[in-house]
């Protein structure tokens, strides 16, 4: 039996196990007991996250679509007709013509090098990644307010709180060891406010449950700073040496007083006024948010009001405070630090800045740069279905399950001239593609991974890659070797992670050997610094502490007589995403074989529903048929379906309205009419 250390390939906790395989084959997992995380702890999906690797519908080899059908070449024809292909698509429509989509599921070695061989090979700042439909909002909300998007505290942080909000985050489901910490929390005497109308685990253990409705987290917010500023309940001190623009957000709050809140959110005044006054009389505050604050058409101004409580209340830059949104995939933080977005470089480093781009132009040994940003990939799927965009690549993403209004989601990928699809399954979206690259998954190489805190972890190869897959890194490598461009030949991903050490300053101290125990957290600017497990101790990544005011705006799409019900759309703890590993995982799938909408019993009562009974959900996009199950988990009035199953695909339900700053979906709230089918 080999035992080799790795990280879970499902979430931003990064917890941290041993990989046993016996004969080149994986036969389970051991946790490990020294890890700062999950400190010998997983959950149901790390346990299992050894069971997807050997499924028998891995890829082995690449594909090309011959007379309509999908059939195996050699890696040498298949990275032959993906340049080829490529480049007369640029010769003909321009070098903005063709898009990458990078992978939070990949390392960081891998994304650094895609958004290398886009920008670098392709002349093209068309790249962007998932973190667009879920914390894009974050990283402008953040960077705005303080300077850096990512989650300003430690894990270790919530056993040194005396109060967490937990708002809009199912942490027990979605981030199941940080919830574990959580709970523990509560037991020891921390005070818990839950701010979510779904009956979460974390809702049961609240000290307070506010039940608002679907997007009124601005009108919450302004409210309960509404009543910490004229209670005199705020941190003076702390504003005045560590914040600006205070007297703007004052005066915006002026007039949120609890009644008027309390209208828009369907709370008590009383529970307001109890929320504020209880996190203002914390000593240490902590704020956990995640998709039920950013996937809203204000999810950027949802993440300032976030901000702006914190300051307000002083809860920065001390052990057990801070706005922690929860990064979600294995590799979402990391996708953002190397780069994979449309305007920036790795570590945040501005396209726009004519220094910046001189400085990676002159590194990766090309004479100039892109200089206009790329598109976010929500307005890459628009200007796909427009006929703008004709070539995509996408490694480890599956966007006709994950995005927004699947019918335009399939309208954008069929108008494609070309669609070239990098997984480790054949998903749905690979099942459009014109070429398919079988991938390694993350058993099977070398690299690291960044969690949510923003340790940066390596991931060890436990066994060789299936049939002819090979790792991201080789893959991408090729592609650029084919196309000509010498800049991208690697011993291995270590020798990558020296080329983003030398380019990234927060990265800079990051190297293998320097990473064994367990990993280590960003900023480490130098080769002899520990890592920050705390951001803005001093001061602000920008200086001051920035209050951003924001008013309130009501969701795009509100219910009416014909769409009577609000639709809100997440996740359940078995399962993953578009279900490619975990519905491949059979102690995961038998546990949720199927797509259900949660409906209360009481609106239930109404429609002459019981529960199992088949309905058909219905909005102004498309419509599903779901199995009912009655719940008082949600509120009357709204239903909640995850996106995990293709046969009732929530995404065919959503409204793709985006948040003009941020382009982040609102996946959260849109309006359904349900029946009964008979
Ligand atoms: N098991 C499992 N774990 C996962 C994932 C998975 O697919 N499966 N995905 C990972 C990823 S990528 C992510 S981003 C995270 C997401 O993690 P979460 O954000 O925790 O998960 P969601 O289910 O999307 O939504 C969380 C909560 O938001 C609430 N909510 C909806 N609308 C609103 C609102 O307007 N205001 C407020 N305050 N709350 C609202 C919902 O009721 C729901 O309980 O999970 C990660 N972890
Ligand atoms: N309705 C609704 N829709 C949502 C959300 C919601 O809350 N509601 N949440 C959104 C959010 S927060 C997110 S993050 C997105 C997620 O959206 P996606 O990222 O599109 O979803 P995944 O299923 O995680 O897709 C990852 C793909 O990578 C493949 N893969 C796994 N490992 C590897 C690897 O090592 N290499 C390669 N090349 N491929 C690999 C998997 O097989 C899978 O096909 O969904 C978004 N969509
Ligand atoms: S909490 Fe997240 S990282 Fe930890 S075992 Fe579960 S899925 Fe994996
Ligand atoms: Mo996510």
């Amino acid at each position: 039996m080999k035992r080799t250390l790795t990280v879970c390939p499902y979430c931003g906790t990064g917890c941290s196990f041993y990989l046993v395989s016996d004969g080149g084959r994986l036969v389970g997992v051991e946790p490990s007991t020294t890890h700062p995380v999950s400190r010998g702890g997983l959950c149901v999906k790390g346990w299992n996250a050894f069971a997807f690797v050997h499924h028998s519908d891995r890829l082995t080899t690449p594909l090309i679509r011959r007379n309509g059908t999908l059939t195996p070449a050699s890696w040498d024809e298949a990275i032959g007709l993906v340049v080829d292909r490529l480049r007369s698509i640029q010769q003909r429509h321009g070098y903005d013509s063709v898009m990458f989509s990078s992978s939070a599921k990949a390392t960081n070695e891998e994304n650094y090098l895609l958004m290398k061989l886009a920008r670098a090979v392709f002349a093209t700042n068309n790249i962007d990644h998932c973190a667009r439909l879920c914390h894009s909002s974050t990283v402008f909300g953040l960077a705005e307010t303080f300077g850096s998007g990512a989650m300003t505290n430690s894990i270790s942080c919530f056993d040194q709180t005396d109060l967490i909000l937990v708002i809009g985050s199912n942490t027990t489901e979605q981030h199941p060891l940080i919830g574990t910490r959580i709970l523990n929390a509560a037991q020891r005497g921390a005070k818990l406010i839950v701010a979510d109308n779904r009956r979460i685990r974390l809702a049961r253990h609240a000290d307070l449950h506010l039940r608002h409705k679907n997007g009124s987290d601005v009108a919450l917010i302004n409210g309960m700073m509404h009543v910490i500023i004229t209670e005199g309940l705020m941190d003076r001190l702390f504003i005045e040496q560590r914040t600006e623009n205070y007297a703007a957000l004052a005066a915006n709050v002026a007039d949120w007083t609890p009644e008027r809140a309390a209208a828009l959110t369907g709370l008590e005044a009383d529970e307001i006024v109890a929320a504020a006054r209880m996190f203002a009389a914390a000593g240490r505050a902590m704020i956990v948010y995640s998709m039920g604050i950013t996937q809203h058409s204000h999810g950027v101004d949802n993440v300032r009001c976030c901000a702006a409580l914190s300051l307000l209340t002083g809860n920065l830059g001390r052990p057990g405070t801070g706005v922690n949104p929860l990064r979600g995939q294995n590799n979402v933080q990391g996708g953002c630090d190397m780069g994979a977005l449309p305007d920036v470089y790795s570590g945040y480093q501005k396209v726009a800045d004519p220094l910046q781009r001189q400085k990676f132009a002159r590194a990766w040994g090309v004479s100039t740069l892109p200089e206009r940003a790329g598109l976010p990939l929500t307005h890459a799927m628009d200007a796909a279905a427009s006929g703008l965009l004709r070539g995509m690549f996408i490694m480890g993403e599956n966007p006709l399950l994950s995005d927004p209004d699947q019918a335009h989601a399939r309208h954008a990928l069929e108008n494609l001239e070309l669609l070239v699809v990098q997984d480790i399954f054949l998903s749905e979206t690979a099942a459009m593609a014109d070429v398919v690259l079988p991938a390694a998954c993350y058993a099977e190489k070398e690299g690291t991974f960044t969690n949510t805190e923003r340790r940066i972890q390596r991931v060890r190869k436990a066994l060789d890659p299936p049939g002819e897959a090979l790792a991201d890194w080789e893959i991408i490598c090729a592609l650029a070797e084919r196309a000509g461009y010498g800049g991208m030949r690697y011993s291995g991903p270590s020798q990558v992670m020296d080329e983003i050490a030398s380019l990234t300053p927060i990265y800079g101290g990051i190297a293998y050997d320097r990473l064994d125990r367990h990993g280590l957290q960003w900023p480490c600017p130098g080769k002899s610094h520990s890592g920050t497990p705390i951001l803005h101790m001093e001061s602000f990544t920008r200086g001051l502490g920035r209050f951003s005011p924001a008013s309130y705006r009501p969701p795009a799409e509100a219910v009416d007589d014909e769409y009577p019900f609000v639709l809100t759309t997440g996740r359940t703890y078995f399962h993953w995403h578009t279900g490619t590993m975990t519905r491949r995982t059979h102690l995961l799938d038998r546990e949720e074989r199927t797509a259900f909408v949660e409906i209360h019993p009481d609106d239930a009562g109404r429609l002459d529903v019981r529960d199992r009974d088949e309905l058909l959900v219905a909005s102004r996009r498309g419509e599903i048929r779901v199995a009912a199950r009655l719940t008082a988990m949600v509120v009357p009035g709204v239903v909640f379906i995850p996106f995990h199953f293709a046969e009732g695909a929530a995404n065919a339900l959503t409204n793709n309205v985006l948040d003009p700053e941020s382009a982040i979906p609102e996946f959260k709230v849109c309006a359904v009419r349900i029946r009964r089918v008979v």
